[in-house]
């Protein structure tokens, strides 16, 4: 046997463990080892019933991701290379009972329905993740899944990738025993209960096939609903394709039709991007110069300054940890105000489902409101929300650094302030960092935490620790105005702006970049954020803009006439009750004058040039925040972009889709613009160096020399 499998004996019954640490990925040589198991076990007539269970924290998470990129065309027709041990393990003559728990994901899954009994641990999931990376289940999880647990739920999980409880998957017929306490014991009891049975096979077991009347109507609504919420992926129709092919053909023909569409999603642009994606989620977290034994300052109480939508959201994210906050405001209106907010947050996530309501009245237990800094000497972490002003937000940093204790981690939700600047009203800067949350902060995932020049490496390794336990994203990134999300962001909306300045209209530039994939256009993404935030942050670095360089002129004058966007129910669009986006004329015509008025020529503009020009500018600005170092790597970029800007995961980031495209295409691209338009498109030094050299954003590393050869 090998290290990465073991067999064993309980009497008559063989075990055969799983050992291939940290997640038990069907990697090489691990199905090979099965294989050679069960033909042991086959051979040993002593041996009347097998047990398969993984060793460690969890059964087995699929396939071994890493191994997909090495796959070349040529061995399309091996797919997976697990149907063989599959179909040994289903047509073994001994019962073989498939112990779970933890995960059983993908090719785990798949492998467990290849057995002829499923048991699990109370605490275990099932599931088919791979449309999250971009593939359908390869080794004929969407033949045996519609066998075991029907049509309408076996389309459900292939095609959404969400994972399965264990008392859900006994329900579905997936799972046939739940084990309390010992499952190896559990599983090895069981299996000597069904020694005189006859071993079902999965690919047998038609009959919750049988009710055709049904399908259609399934299969209709799931695509449907891939198209809505899985907009511009491939991988979730595939699924449906498969699944649908089980209820029409025989299990192997089937297997045939899984097949190619499983190499069709394998070898698709989509597919790499959303593997990088899984990847760098992965290695976002991983600091080069902080070391793993860095000590971690626990957070087990946390101040919130400021009770206004950020801090509100802010506190809901520590509560929902379940990590005590006190909220701290001025006054006890902005208070109650703040109170209510969460409240009524809180009772929509009731309504949609997301909490229960002893979930709720619990969180709410631990937000406690307060109008002083009394028991802030008491919490581990404070985080200041207050309004985006500099002098305000050195005033109060300057209180914590009198009320709070040594050791206390000081954070800013600044969106765009120095966080060096910020640090200098205290006299402890090693304490002080920036935690970057976005709007909704009790929704969304990502989290910008700002490296300040003296932030100490414990209060780093301790906010990207945290960020896990908040559920969120933590990415590093240096300080510099806007970070690395509104930074980039800049250019980009600066651009669409140009855009029907120069004759685009402003529903054509949205739909363009939402046909790209972005959760929402430039424009209409400004009337959801506030035109009026990035009109008072302009006002405030007027003085900062280069003289004479081009500046959008819309947005300041729909500013001038109140159109702030929804929240004034115009902005570019006009709004109505249910804040539904209205195309408005009076806009178009305005912007028509102005841009008359300023002399700029009207030209008709293709989506293709307005896609490139807003997704090309934020790249060139991606490459120059990486020259500076200001992000530690291109996925870092690539993965803020998508949990905080509503960029498609399916194209992987700004700076892998520049990769996709090809640098030298890229660069070609922007020098054009720049011959057009200006020194705004002065291509970055970096981007002209990959490009030279025909390297990608996804290779370059830190402290590699970034000046062109
Ligand atoms: N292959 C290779 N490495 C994997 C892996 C996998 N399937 N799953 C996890 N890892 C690595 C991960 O990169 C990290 O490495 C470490 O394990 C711990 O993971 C044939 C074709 C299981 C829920 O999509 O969702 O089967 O960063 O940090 O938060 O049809 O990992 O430490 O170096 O994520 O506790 C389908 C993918 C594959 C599940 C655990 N399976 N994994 O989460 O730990 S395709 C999946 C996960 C397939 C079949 C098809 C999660 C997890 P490192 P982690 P975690």
């Amino acid at each position: 046997m090998s290290d990465l499998v073991q067999l064993t004996k309980n009497q008559d019954v063989a075990i055969i463990t799983i050992n291939n640490p940290p997640v038990n990925a069907l990697g090489p040589g691990v199905p090979e080892a099965i294989s050679q198991a069960i033909t042991e076990i086959i051979q040993d007539e002593g041996v009347k019933a097998a047990v398969l269970i993984g060793a460690g924290r969890t059964f087995v998470a699929g396939a071994d991701i890493k191994e997909f990129g090495k796959i070349t065309s040529g061995q399309k027709a091996r797919g997976t290379g697990l149907l063989p041990l599959l179909r040994q393990i289903e047509d073994c003559p001994k019962p073989v009972v498939i112990a779970i728990h933890g995960m059983a994901f993908g090719g785990g899954l798949e492998l467990a329905m290849s057995g002829h009994y499923r048991v699990g641990a109370p605490g275990a999931q099932v599931g088919q993740p791979e449309v999250k990376l971009g593939i359908i289940p390869g080794a004929g999880g969407t033949q045996r899944l519609p066998r075991l647990a029907g049509v309408a739920k076996a389309v459900e999980m292939c095609a959404q990738g969400n994972p399965v409880p264990a008392r859900e998957a006994l329900e579905l017929g997936i799972l046939d025993r739940m084990i309390d306490g010992d499952l190896l014991a559990g599983a090895i009891a069981f299996a000597r209960t069904v020694l005189e049975k006859p071993a079902p096979k999965t690919r047998e077991r038609n009959e919750k096939l049988r009710i055709p009347e049904q399908h259609a109507a399934i299969f209709t609504a799931a695509r449907g609903l891939a198209r809505q919420k899985q907009r511009g992926m491939m991988a979730p129709l595939a699924a449906i394709d498969a699944v649908e092919a089980a209820t029409r053909l025989p299990f192997d023909e089937g297997c045939e039709v899984e097949k190619k569409l499983f190499n069709d999603c394998l070898f698709s642009d989509q597919s790499k991007a959303l593997m990088h994606v899984f990847f760098g989620e992965r290695e976002v977290a991983k600091v080069p110069d902080i070391p793993k034994e860095t000590p971690i300052i626990p957070v087990n109480s946390v101040g919130v300054v400021g009770a206004g939508t950020m801090g509100g959201g802010i506190a809901m994210v520590f509560a929902n940890a379940g990590i005590p906050v006190l909220l701290k405001d001025a006054d006890q209106p902005a208070l109650d105000r703040g109170m209510e907010v969460i409240r009524k947050n809180y009772a929509s996530s009731v309504k949609r489902g997301r909490f229960t309501q002893q979930f709720v009245d619990e969180r709410l237990q631990l937000i406690k409101p307060v109008l002083s800094y009394d028991d802030f000497g008491n919490v581990d972490m404070v985080v200041e929300a207050v309004f985006e002003g500099m002098p305000l937000k050195k005033e109060v940093f300057g209180q914590l650094d009198r009320v709070c204790r040594p050791g206390t981690i000081l954070a800013s939700n600044t969106s765009t302030l120095s966080i060096d600047e910020i640090a200098s009203a205290t006299v402890r800067p090693e304490a002080v960092i920036g935690t970057h949350f976005f709007s909704p902060a009790n929704l969304m995932r990502l989290l910008e935490i700002v490296r300040g020049k003296a932030s100490s490496k414990e209060v780093i390794a301790s906010c990207m620790q945290l960020s896990k336990k908040l559920s969120k994203v933590g990415v590093l990134v240096g300080n510099c105005r806007g970070f690395v999300g509104n930074r980039m962001f800049g250019p980009y909306r600066r651009e669409a702006q140009f855009l029907v300045e120069e004759g685009a209209n402003i529903e054509a530039v949205d739909q363009a970049l939402y046909d790209f994939g972005m959760a929402m256009g430039p424009l209409a993404t400004g009337d959801l954020a506030g035109l009026d935030v990035g009109w008072r942050i302009r006002k405030e670095y007027r003085h900062l803009e280069k003289p004479g360089a081009r500046q959008p002129l819309a947005e300041d004058r729909l500013c001038e006439m109140g159109r702030y966007g929804q929240k004034t129910g115009a902005g570019w669009y006009k709004y109505d009750e249910n804040r539904r986006a209205i195309p408005d004329p009076e806009v178009a015509d305005l912007l028509r004058k102005w841009a008359t008025e300023a002399g700029i020529p009207q030209r008709k503009i293709s989506p293709q040039e307005i896609v490139d020009r807003c997704i090309l500018a934020l790249v060139n600005e991606g490459a120059r925040i990486l020259e500076e170092g200001i992000a530690l790597r291109a996925v870092d970029i690539d993965i803020i972009y998508l949990n905080g800007y509503g960029f498609p995961a399916y194209r992987g980031g700004p700076m892998w889709y520049a990769d996709t495209v090809g640098l030298n295409r890229v660069l070609d691209r922007i020098s054009e613009f720049h011959r057009q338009h200006g020194e705004l498109w002065e291509p970055a030094t970096l981007l002209k160096r990959l490009a030279q050299e025909g390297a990608t954003f996804a290779e370059f590393h830190q402290g590699q020399d970034v000046t062109a050869a």
